[in-house]
């Protein structure tokens, strides 16, 4: 295990400086470093040659010494050149808080279309960064400032960028002929009529516990269940499962990666497919870690997010999830609903019934009861009517399928010339 000092500066720009390095250690934890200290500085503004104050260098050099760290972890992203003059000043290894998000979703990419989005972003990442060392290598081997006398490091440093080039679009091909996968997927997820509920939140919160608690009840398969675990970025790939917890009332759940502050912004494009099933959504589910004192930010950050991936007028649902957490005056009585919101724990099971009502009573709010009168020869829609809509009863006349049935409009509408 790698030991690594966070270095963090607040300028004060930042409203949450402190909670955003202990964020950065917990993304250590998740990349399997061990923490062994912190320093921070407070500076009017970052300073561009060495990210911290020329002075605060040599404390950062005694104090890994002291605590044997074999990497400097930066609270933000470094441009080349202070990566560079920090591993000069100081002779360690640096790493900023972007390179380790990225480490973190390449460490967890289990599907292919994972695997290609993170090589994309880390790419992408790089690319400028390259550019960046390139032109200070050029001004040191240029001499003469003549074209022609390009260094050698020039050369290959041109070489390097353009193999990351000819990769980013060799990636970017693939990505896409697998996105069509998943597209033609959704699209026949879309036909089916079946309301599809995301669930969408900050990294942590409980997203797959919830998904667990509910394929658990509802699937009672153990194969079907995905990785819940005490760890930012769990989940990275998007699982749907078909769920039925009433008669005739099915929806598609969908589990999605999280969200976290100063998400790459690289991560957040390449990762929109895979965001794509809460666009495409009836109903997302925001679901908060309310035991965080910092939930409010949390929030705000999934909120914006949605907005960049394009679902902001999905309706929401708010899940204040691991409300057993909070004592005395802070203390709910769970489960608690509101008109907006429900108080709950996944991981106790207290709320899930109610949760799930308040799913159905939005997903199926614009379902109404038809009368229908099926021909014998289209048994077809009988059987798909009592798969997707809520057959309340039926008989076998002599002029065929007599129905009663709570549909969507949708089917509704594909269904109106069989209407009594
Ligand atoms: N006390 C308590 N813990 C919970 C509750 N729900 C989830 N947890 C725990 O919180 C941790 C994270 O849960 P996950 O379901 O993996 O969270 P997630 O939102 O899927 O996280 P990512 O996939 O990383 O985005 C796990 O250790 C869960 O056991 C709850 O209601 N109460
Ligand atoms: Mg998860």
């Amino acid at each position: 295990m790698d030991k690594v000092l966070l270095i963090g500066v607040n300028t004060g720009a930042e409203d949450n400086f402190e909670h955003s390095m202990e964020e950065l250690a917990l993304l250590a934890e998740a990349c399997e470093m061990e923490v062994v200290g912190s320093m921070t500085q407070n500076l009017p503004y970052i300073n561009k040659a060495l990210y911290v104050g020329t002075g605060k260098i040599e404390e950062i050099k005694e104090e890994a010494a002291w605590t044997g760290a074999e990497m400097l972890l930066f609270n933000d992203s470094l441009t080349p050149s202070q990566i560079r003059n920090i591993k000069d000043e100081t002779g360690i290894a640096v790493m900023d808080r972007t390179t380790l998000i990225l480490e973190i979703f390449a460490s967890r990419a289990k599907s292919r279309e994972a695997m290609l989005q993170v090589e994309v972003a880390r790419l992408q990442y790089m690319l400028p960064r390259l550019v960046g060392l390139h032109e200070a290598l050029s001004r040191q081997g240029g001499g003469s400032g003549s074209m022609s006398n390009k260094g050698a490091g020039e050369k290959k440093l041109e070489l390097d960028r353009r193999k990351i080039e000819n990769r980013l679009a060799e990636l970017r091909k693939e990505l896409s002929q697998v996105e069509v996968e998943r597209e033609t997927q959704q699209k026949k997820r879309e036909r089916s009529a079946i309301p599809r509920v995301a669930l969408v939140g900050y990294t942590n919160a409980g997203k797959s516990t919830i998904m667990n608690a509910m394929v658990e009840t509802y699937i009672g398969d153990e194969e079907k269940k995905v990785l819940e675990k005490d760890m930012l970025f769990a989940t990275l790939d998007t699982s749907v499962r078909n769920i039925t917890p009433k008669e005739n009332k099915t929806i598609l759940l969908s589990d999605t990666v999280g969200f976290i502050d100063k998400l790459p912004h690289g991560l957040v494009k390449a990762f929109r497919s895979t965001l794509s099933e809460a666009v495409a959504a009836h109903l997302i589910l925001h679901v908060v870690d309310f035991s965080d004192p910092h939930y409010k930010e949390q929030m705000e950050v999934t909120k914006e997010t949605l907005k960049e991936i394009g679902a902001a007028d999905v309706p929401v649902f708010y899940v204040f999830n691991k409300a057993d957490l909070l004592e005395g005056e802070d203390a709910v009585r769970i489960p608690k609903i509101t008109e907006q919101a429900i108080y709950m724990s996944a991981k106790q099971r207290i709320g899930m019934d109610e949760l799930i009502d308040e799913i159905l009573k939005r997903v199926y709010s614009g379902h109404k009861v038809c009368e229908l009168l099926l021909p014998y020869d289209r048994g077809d829609l009988f059987s798909y009517l009592k798969e997707h809509a809520n057959v309340l009863e039926n008989s076998y006349e002599a002029d065929g399928i007599h129905v009663k049935a709570e549909c969507g409009e949708a089917d509704l509408g594909r269904l109106a010339q069989y209407l009594k």
